[in-house]
């Protein structure tokens, strides 16, 4: 492992109105849908692939996740939560060709294609990192908070979400003067685009312009680019270069780097899987990047540039953690926080805790020159095992004190919302949820009946649940 600092240039501080504001990192955090299951439907995850068919524990799921939120919260750290998706999606299978009654639909698509019943049924918007891709307004030309909703158009189980996703956001963020919420990239393999799992920002004050860093999988336009040759790049550099052009990014704010397509071929399909940022920290693998050193230099020269600072950059090599441990350990995918009285706690799945190169990575961390002095393992294993750990279940959403304040109040998280959604989810998800399940209406039905009473824990409208 190793770390260094870039020295700081001119402190010739550039910044705009709103860093005089207090402006705050809010992790928003997907609540686990009552349909959490093991279908093998993504591709180039492996984690998904190993555990396709088996039995799962929604209602573990869901907890598992409500009380990550409670300990991000109790670090002093602003939380909030976003909707699981109304599963199943019956107007998709009847766009398909299914017809007659909703128990009808459901046992034909079960009958003669359990995976497209299984896509319907997926509850894979838990993964809020791959919900959009957000901008802070500091970084913005005009100075608003903008996000695109990501048209996840890799796979249909997630591609549906897109537009469940914007209707969410638009309510959320319901305020022209503050937010713009963006249409999805249009659909099409040239612009895949999954969401701030391959957006990174670096910044010296949450509230002051940062870099951000665009990582793209495949140029879908110039073939003579390396692309990966087993499993997809899903994010293109097409899309990653639309996000940034619409959100007002100028070219010192936005960079786009190439992610390594050898490493997608060993199962990282998210750059969130292979290097964390958090403001003035960039921890990342040697191998994470196509030329990971020199860019990852430039990178350092251009936060120097934009937020006259020093970049404190991890390394972690090879040696330190093969690949495959990345992959299985999901040591990247850990939630690196600034606690508001300062330091950084760095939030790993359990996993981390029980290989060997990852905890040892861990203390290494811990005993570096950086700022990260705190590491927790919490258990996310229903989430895990479908390749989700702690930083693919939160969209960071950084927003100055008049944004928060326009923000739909349901969705912020406090001890009692924490205690109304667990015993929502204690009262309405099954503990054991295999394919056979998917077919059975009595499902759909218990459903809508928990999605109403979400509706009214979190003050959302019910047309966001199709009810
Ligand atoms: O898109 N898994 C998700 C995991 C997303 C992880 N997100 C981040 N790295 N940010 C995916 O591959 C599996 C569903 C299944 O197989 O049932 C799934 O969709």
């Amino acid at each position: 492992m190793t770390s260094r600092s870039y020295s700081a240039g001119s402190a010739n501080r550039q910044s705009k109105g709103n860093c005089k504001l207090p402006t705050y990192e809010v992790n928003f955090d997907g609540i686990v849908g009552p349909t959490h299951s093991y279908a093998g439907l993504s591709y180039g995850n492996l984690a998904s692939a190993a555990h396709e068919h088996q039995a799962s524990n929604p209602q573990a799921a869901a907890l598992q996740g409500l009380d990550k939120m409670r300990f991000v919260h109790e670090l002093g750290v602003r939380q909030a939560v976003l909707p699981p998706s109304r599963r199943p999606r019956l107007d998709v299978l009847r766009r398909l060709g299914f017809a007659g009654s909703d128990a009808e639909v459901i046992e034909a698509a079960g009958r003669t294609d359990p995976a497209l019943l299984a896509a319907v049924y997926s509850a894979s918007n838990m993964w809020t990192a791959n919900a959009a891709t957000v901008s802070p307004s500091a970084d913005c030309a005009d100075d608003r908070l903008h996000l695109t909703p990501a048209n996840l158009v890799n796979s249909l189980h997630r591609a549906i979400e897109a537009e469940e996703t914007s209707q969410v956001l638009r309510v959320i963020f319901d305020d022209e003067q503050h937010f713009m919420v963006h249409e999805p990239l249009p659909p099409g393999l040239t612009l895949s685009d999954e969401g701030a799992a391959n957006h990174s920002r670096l910044c010296r004050e949450f509230g002051e312009p940062g870099c951000e860093l665009f990582v793209y999988g495949r140029d879908a336009l110039d073939a003579s680019q390396p692309r990966p040759q087993q499993f997809p790049a899903r994010q293109t550099r097409q899309a990653s270069a639309a996000i940034a052009r619409r959100h007002g990014l100028n070219d010192t704010t936005a960079m786009f780097v190439q992610q390594n397509p050898l490493v997608i071929d060993q199962g990282v399909f998210h750059n969130d899987v292979i290097s964390v940022a958090n403001q003035n920290v960039f921890l990342f693998h040697e191998q994470a990047f196509v030329e990971t050193l020199s860019r990852v230099q430039e990178l350092a020269r251009q936060y120097e540039e934009t937020c006259h600072d020093r970049l404190i950059l991890i390394r972690l090599s090879t040696d330190d953690l093969s690949i495959q441990d990345a992959v299985s350990s999901y040591l990247f995918n850990s939630q690196l926080l600034t606690r508001p009285g300062g330091g950084m706690t760095m939030v790993c799945p359990q996993e981390c805790a029980e290989n060997a190169a990852a905890r040892r990575c861990t203390e290494q961390l811990l005993a570096g020159d950086n700022p990260i002095d705190q590491v927790e393992f919490l258990p996310l294993r229903q989430s895990m095992n479908n390749g989700g750990g702690p930083a693919c279940l939160r969209l960071r959403v950084v927003l100055t004190e008049p944004e928060l304040a326009a923000t739909h109040g349901g969705v912020i998280f406090t001890p009692q919302l924490h205690d109304d959604l667990t015993a929502w989810v204690r009262r309405h998800y099954r503990e054991r949820l295999v394919e056979d399940d998917l077919r059975d209406p009595q499902l759909a039905m218990e459903i809508a009946a928990a999605f109403e009473q979400l509706s009214s824990i979190l003050n959302l409208p019910p047309r966001l649940f199709g009810l």
